[in-house]
Order: structure tokens, then sequence, then C-alpha cells
């Protein structure tokens, strides 16, 4: 599939702007696959489809997980914020027939990360963090650190996240943290 047949494909089912945001994803994540020599053509589907059930109403998607035994019911306990990314994988492989998994992976770990990613999901998740349209404390460092050392974007990326939400009183997923933990210790080496 190329890039044009699957914004076709992602483009109704987003709105405007998320839309707009899945394109920058898109360039963002081709140009640190070029850079780090991750598979283009994984890291393209990956990322035009990492939000495809990001607009999704939060009870289709609550619903999904709890009739989806391939999901983990764990995630109904935390925020919703986290759903659209293991119900977009079981989307994509369904209704896109996408089976490559470590594409399906990327797009189920967007939004926490996990520990041991691959490299398309390191890329995809690190992009996500850092398009061009993205505006928050860290940005400019989160940008440097993405261009020096794929590893350490991603850590920043976490590091980040996890400070942020502990500010909020917000609960942390597990998988961000065993992601950050991991990361931790491979860029330690
Ligand atoms: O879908 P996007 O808006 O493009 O970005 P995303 O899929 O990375 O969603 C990120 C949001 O999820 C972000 O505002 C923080 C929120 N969030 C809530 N709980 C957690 C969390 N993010 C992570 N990594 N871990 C959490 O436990
Ligand atoms: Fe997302
Ligand atoms: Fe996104």
């Amino acid at each position: 599939m190329d890039l044009n047949k699957a914004l076709s494909l992602v483009k109704p089912k987003l709105k405007e702007e998320r839309y707009e945001h899945t394109k920058r994803v898109v360039t963002t994540a081709l140009s640190l696959a070029g850079k780090y020599k991750v598979d283009e053509h994984k890291v393209m589907l990956a990322a035009a489809f990492h939000d495809y059930a990001k607009n999704m109403p939060k009870e289709e998607l609550r619903s999904y997980i709890e009739l989806d035994e391939c999901l983990p019911q764990r995630l109904l306990s935390f925020h919703h914020e986290l759903w659209h990314g293991p119900v977009g994988a079981q989307l994509v492989k369904r209704d896109i027939g996408i089976t490559d998994e470590e594409v399906l992976t990327a797009i189920r770990f967007h939004t926490t990360g996990r520990a041991q990613m691959n490299d398309v999901e390191k890329v995809v998740f690190l992009a996500d963090y850092i398009e061009p349209g993205r505006k928050f404390p860290g940005i400019d460092e989160a940008r440097e650190t993405a261009d020096r050392d794929l590893n350490r974007g991603c850590l920043y990326a976490l590091k980040n996240t996890i400070t942020f939400l502990i500010s909020k009183g917000q609960p942390i997923y597990p998988d961000t943290f065993h992601a950050y933990n991991d990361l931790l210790k491979t860029t330690n080496k």
C-alpha cells in the first residue's frame, strides 16, 4: 500500500485537525526512519494509521475493549486517552487488512510505549511526540535529542510525559514505566 492509499483510508475516520496531525507524523516519522535506517514502508503505514481510532466515541472504544479478549482489560481503569492505540491496531488489522506485526505493535503502543520496543515503534512513538505541530515545555530539547539518538529521544519523551502526568496527579500506565526503565538501561550501556 502506498502513502496516498493509506491516507485516503484514514482520512474519513478523522476530524480535519487530526488528519493534518497524521500527515505531519508521517513526514516526521519518515525523516527519522531515513536518519536511523528503519524500514520506511513499515514506518509510513504505522504513522499513517497510528491514530485511526482516535476520533471514535469513548463509549465505543470501551465496548470494543470489553469485547476483545486479546486486549488488556486493565486499560479500562486508566485514562481513555490510552484506548485508541490498542483498539486502532485491532481495527487496522480487521478493516484495512494490515498483518505486519511490527506495524500493528507500533500502532498499539504509540501512546504508552512499552519495554523492548522495536525500531518501527520507536520511530512512530517519537514522531508523534515531536511532529511540528506540538507545543509544550520541553519540546525543543525533545527535538534536539531525537535528532541525535533514537533511544535517547524516546527516553526524553517518556520522562517528560511521566513528569507531566505526575504533576497533574494522573496515574501512569505500567507500560509507560516499563518503556522508561528499559530505555534508561539501553542508553546507559
Ligand atoms: O493521540 P495523540 O494526541 O496524537 O497522542 P498520544 O496518542 O501520544 O496521546 C497522548 C496523551 O495520552 C497525552 O496527552 C498523555 C495521555 N496519557 C494519559 N495517561 C498516560 C498518557 N500517556 C502515556 N504515555 N502514559 C500514560 O499512562
Ligand atoms: Fe495517539
Ligand atoms: Fe498522534
